[in-house]
């Protein structure tokens, strides 16, 4: 399976997915710093959203074979950057999650990750409910964009 790397704002729902992805039940806290767990490379949002910690992602990315760039679908604005997912020299992936919610609105945060670079690959998933989990889990298996 790809190693992945989650970037995205704070609260956006980087540690829930990637303990969903490891069937881990474990609570969820906030992530504090950049950490390898759960097979997957977590970041803390504050990292996507404060220019000088930029590089640090960029030079993390390269641990990663993919990058997931991860949005809220009830956050109504774009907080990442025009072109955002450019700084980094490997693929780059969108997913949308808390699906589950009523204020969730999905095409609205498709257009939010599309504008930060994240491309067409886009996956609607809820860490609550399951929604999506299985379909994502196949891509990476997969290899994901590594071999599209
Ligand atoms: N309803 C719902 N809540 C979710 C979902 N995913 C995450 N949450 C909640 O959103 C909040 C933030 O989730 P985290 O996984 O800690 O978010 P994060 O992106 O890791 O945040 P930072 O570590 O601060 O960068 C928590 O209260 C989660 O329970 C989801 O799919 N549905
Ligand atoms: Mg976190």
């Amino acid at each position: 399976m790809n190693k992945v790397m989650l970037i995205g704002p704070v609260g956006a729902g980087k540690t829930s997915l990637a303990a969903a992805l490891a069937k881990n039940s474990r609570p969820v806290t906030k992530t504090q710093d950049i950490s390898f767990a759960d097979g997957a490379i977590d970041t803390p949002g504050e990292y996507a959203q404060i220019p000088r910690f930029y590089s640090a992602l960029m030079v993390t990315a390269m641990s990663a074979s993919l990058v997931i760039m991860v949005q809220d679908a009830t956050e109504g604005k774009s907080t990442l950057p025009p072109a955002f997912a450019g700084m980094f020299a490997r693929p780059v992936i969108g997913v949308v999650t808390k699906v589950d919610l009523p204020a969730a609105d999905r095409e609205r945060a498709r257009a939010c990750l599309e504008q930060a670079g994240a491309g067409k690959t886009v996956f609607f998933v809820s860490t609550v409910t399951g929604e999506g989990l299985n379909e994502l889990m196949d891509y990476l298996q997969r290899g994901g964009a590594c071999h599209e």
